[in-house]
């Protein structure tokens, strides 16, 4: 369902037409790579919940070619306001497979010194990837705020939204896409309709004609694309990007894909997904649609998946082993990072807890002791 037609650039053959990808070989295999390198950190995530190493994950699987092909529209100077599944976004622009894992464990070299969950990834560099927020919708309207102080400062850096279906039920979707529409603040806003908000189906989500419509309210032009067309992806958000550079506003993107998989780890999706639904769109795969396409240019044959499934495998899996072995962020970070000059009764409070430590020791996983 949606007022729009679907942007498509793949058949199912691999076909592309005469369209051109504006990448290199080089640039079409290192996205292959990346969505192969989120479904091996999303396998490895699950094994590594499921055995008590760590305590969360999300799944990714379905929706890689959306992640990958959105984030491969952009350039570094970019600031990426991320939904929770965005594993590709991060990973397409160089940030490294063991930061990632450091926050998976909440350790000392996460980047945010585990003071938030698994999964709600935070980097400055390559790009810059601002920290998930768990309330649904709460980073629209951040984004929004961050790309017109960068209008304001005459920056051409845009930033990119991206949000589920559930999240254009929140009040942020509201007031984000207004003051957007109005100040035609340089955003791309990309509505991932992947079927489900945990397990609220879309026709429950929103009595409208799909998603992408809603933009019209604001101002805002949108746009439906296969998300699981890499290439269609890119190619709509790389127009997107470039109207929002050129100070002619921002876009609604809706990319229709799939979760095939629960919402989380805490997730069990057969218990309200029809079976049916995930076979249908089991054939819509993202990695064997891009892969007919490489084959299609002479990029890939049989056999080029699993082998290079395993490197991904063999790294995420070392990356794993590192963040686990790294110590837990010390207890002074408790207190660090709010105050420029921490006050007195916050320096007191730590000092306290010093000295609890000093005294007591720090409480182990599962003694069931806490030391206060
Ligand atoms: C304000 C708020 N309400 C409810 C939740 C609980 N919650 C977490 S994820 C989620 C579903 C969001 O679905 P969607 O935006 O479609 O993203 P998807 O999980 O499908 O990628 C909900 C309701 C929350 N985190 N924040």
């Amino acid at each position: 369902m949606s007022a729009y037609e679907e942007f498509k650039v793949l058949g199912a053959d691999g076909s592309a037409g005469d369209h051109d990808p504006g990448l290199s070989d080089e640039g079409l295999l290192h996205c292959y790579r990346t969505m192969l390198m989120v479904r091996a950190f999303d396998d490895t995530a699950m094994k590594l919940q499921r055995s008590g190493r760590i305590g969360f994950s999300i799944p990714n699987r379905g929706i890689e070619a959306t992640q990958v092909g959105a984030a491969s529209a952009l350039e570094t100077k970019d600031w990426i306001f991320p939904s929770y599944r965005d594993f590709g976004m991060p990973l397409y622009h160089g940030v490294k497979v063991v930061d990632m894992m450091h926050n998976m464990f909440g350790n000392a070299l996460d980047t945010a010194k585990g003071r938030q969950m698994p999964v709600h990834f935070s980097f400055e560099d390559p790009i810059r990837f601002i920290s998930i927020s768990s309330p649904i919708g709460t980073h629209i309207p951040q984004g929004v705020g961050a790309a017109h102080a960068m209008k304001m400062r005459g920056e051409d850096s845009v930033a990119l939204i991206s949000f589920g279906d559930g999240g254009t039920s929140s009040l942020g979707f509201h007031s984000g896409l207004n003051f957007a529409g109005v100040w035609k603040s340089p955003a791309v806003f990309l509505c991932q309709n992947n079927g489900y908000a945990i397990s609220m189906p879309i026709e429950k989500q929103t009595a409208s004609d799909g998603f992408a419509v809603k933009g019209e309210a604001y101002g805002i032009p949108g746009v439906v694309v296969d998300g699981n067309d890499l290439l269609a992806v890119r190619q709509v958000t790389r127009e997107a990007v470039e109207r929002a550079r050129a100070g002619e506003g921002p876009t609604l993107i809706e990319a229709l894909t799939f979760r095939m998989g629960g919402h989380s780890t805490s997730d069990d999706p057969t218990r309200y997904v029809p079976e049916e639904l995930v076979a249908e769109w089991e054939e819509k795969d993202p990695v064997p649609r891009f892969e007919a396409y490489l084959a299609s240019r002479g990029l890939w044959k049989e056999g080029d998946r699993e082998t290079l499934y395993e490197e991904c495998m063999a790294e995420v899996k070392e990356a794993a082993d590192v963040a686990q072995a790294t110590d837990a962020p010390s207890l002074e970070t408790i207190f660090s990072d709010v105050y420029e000059e921490v006050p007195d009764h916050i320096r007191a409070q730590g000092e306290a807890a010093f000295d609890l430590l000093r005294r007591k020791g720090d409480a182990a996983a599962g003694d069931g002791a806490f030391p206060l």
